[in-house]
């Protein structure tokens, strides 16, 4: 009901009445008042109740009216949606004027770009709709060029309430460039109807077009990492899932065991027993898909170190949440990041300095230490049932390094990021579009001198770009500031858990 204010003016509340109760609709209509009045002679062959005791949850397809298409001419799905070509009547802009000043004269925002138009200057409560008309029942998917210059943008896909596909826009940069993303599918029934495309909360993404249904064109890869390996990230996750199935021996001794385990694998690469810690909740169950922390450690420690410290704090904290706890070794490296200090976010001199000092020796050691992560990650996710849509990863001084590094490259797998004392990740040559839903928290120690201006000045872009970001600072040096944040990241965590 939230955009009843829309009808004001154009459709009295009897009519409004009117158009409810025969759309079958919760709310408001999909199709304007003044196109409606023609459908009933026009209409009668639409898909709106052609299917209404059948498939659930795509059967309140407002009914279309050609004479209300963008030319009078629905488009045809399977098909693209060019942005631009919202229908006749079906649209609310918040600003009267076209401020993108392209294209045609409503309020809507059209701006002429590269080879076309988009809409842009979104804002909170504005819609366009689309009359369409459906060539078969079917899934069909959904892929969206889209962008936006702050990040949790999102823009929501439906049909007469129905909610179809939220679109989660990425944060593409200042100038916000466009990126070409696929969103999953959505079921349409056949024939003649009205699809809404819905602003989110925030304002400012922009859209040049949908494409419904079989997508063969080009999608944007992410952005590489400038300062961390080659190694492509869905090949490496595949790579480690294929070598956990053939290191695991389900049911051997110390399958999903509990408690507080010193683990090794043999990691062929090294020809070497890597070693990894793991904490397994004394309370599971044996069958419940459990929540998943990663940790990464600090240079000049190993798997074992952080989690014993502090009487087995970050050990206790894990049971007390019913978190699985898998600290990493990150063999013979970094997690494969090549920044550390004083490359601070903020400082793209010393990290292009600390870039064009990597040898070659480096890149492969870190090859392997990122290598060794991700197998770690897939050898718990082999052995033990991990709830995926609850895995978080945390790590400090050099292991918040890894964790910015791994967090956004390897970014499916995570539902929160939490670095502690160590802001190496830099604006330029980072997969920030990754980033755009993620949580994140980030701490830092007023005593950590070489990284606490980095921390404010990454929490100061984060912020300014609404990020989905919490800082905190303790009263602590480097190493100390670790016991007095773990319980606020694993609370955090715990609070991201669905
Ligand atoms: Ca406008
Ligand atoms: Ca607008």
């Amino acid at each position: 009901m939230t955009y009843l204010h829309t009808f004001r003016g154009r459709a009295s509340p009897l009519l409004l009445a009117f158009i409810l109760s025969l759309s079958g609709c919760g709310g408001d209509g999909g199709t304007s008042s003044s196109s409606f009045s023609s459908s009933s002679s026009s209409s009668s062959s639409s898909s709106s109740s052609s299917s209404s005791s059948s498939s659930g949850g795509s059967n309140h397809a407002c009914p279309g009216v050609a004479a209300n298409a963008w030319q009078g001419t629905p488009i045809e799905l399977p098909g693209r949606v060019e942005a631009e070509n919202f229908d006749l009547e079906g649209f609310y802009d918040s600003t009267p004027q076209n401020q993108g000043g392209a294209y045609r004269d409503t309020a809507v925002d059209i701006a002429a770009i590269n080879g076309g138009y988009a809409v842009v200057n979104t804002d909170a409560g504005e819609y366009l709709e689309y009359t369409v008309n459906v060539a078969a029942a079917g899934e069909y998917q959904v892929v969206a060029k889209v962008g936006a210059a702050g990040a949790g943008r999102t823009l929501e896909l439906s049909q007469c309430d129905t909610h179809l596909l939220t679109v989660a826009v990425p944060y593409s940069g200042e100038d916000a460039a466009f990126r070409t993303i696929a969103l999953g599918a959505i079921h349409l029934e056949p024939g003649l109807q009205v699809i809404r495309l819905s602003v989110g909360d925030l304002p400012g993404a922009k859209i040049d077009w949908l494409h419904i249904g079989n997508y063969t064109g080009e999608l944007s890869a992410p952005t590489p990492v400038a300062f961390g390996t080659m190694l492509d990230s869905a090949q490496q996750i595949q790579a480690a899932r294929t070598f956990a199935q053939n290191t695991l021996r389900p049911g051997a001794s110390g399958w999903r065991a509990k408690g507080d385990q010193r683990r090794s694998y043999y990691f062929p690469e090294v020809n070497a027993q890597v070693g990894y810690r793991l904490v397994v909740p004394s309370s599971w169950d044996g069958v419940s898909a459990l929540p998943l922390v990663v940790f990464l450690h600090g240079a000049g420690n190993d798997e074992n170190s952080y989690v014993d410290q502090n009487n087995r704090q970050m050990a206790r904290l894990a049971e007390q949440h019913g978190f699985i706890l898998a600290s990493a070794l990150g063999y013979g490296g970094a997690y494969g990041t090549m920044l550390r200090l004083p490359a601070v976010f903020g400082q793209p001199q010393e990290a292009a300095n600390m870039l064009a000092s990597i040898t070659q020796e480096r890149r492969a050691a870190e090859a392997l230490s990122e290598r060794d992560v991700i197998n770690v990650i897939e050898l718990v996710r082999g052995e033990y049932p991990i709830n995926d849509k609850a895995m978080f990863l945390t790590g400090h001084s050099m292991g918040s390094g890894g964790t910015w590094y791994i967090g956004a490259k390897y970014s499916s797998y995570w539902a929160g990021l939490a670095p502690m004392s160590g802001p190496f990740v830099q604006e330029q040559g980072y997969p920030w579009e990754n980033l755009s839903t993620m949580p994140l928290l980030v701490t830092e120690g007023t005593g950590a001198t070489p990284s606490l201006t980095g921390s404010r000045v990454l929490r100061d872009w984060l912020k300014a770009r609404e990020f989905d970001v919490t800082y905190k600072e303790v009263n602590a040096d480097h190493a100390g500031m670790v016991p007095l944040v773990l319980p606020d990241v694993f609370q955090f965590f715990a609070n991201l858990v669905p």
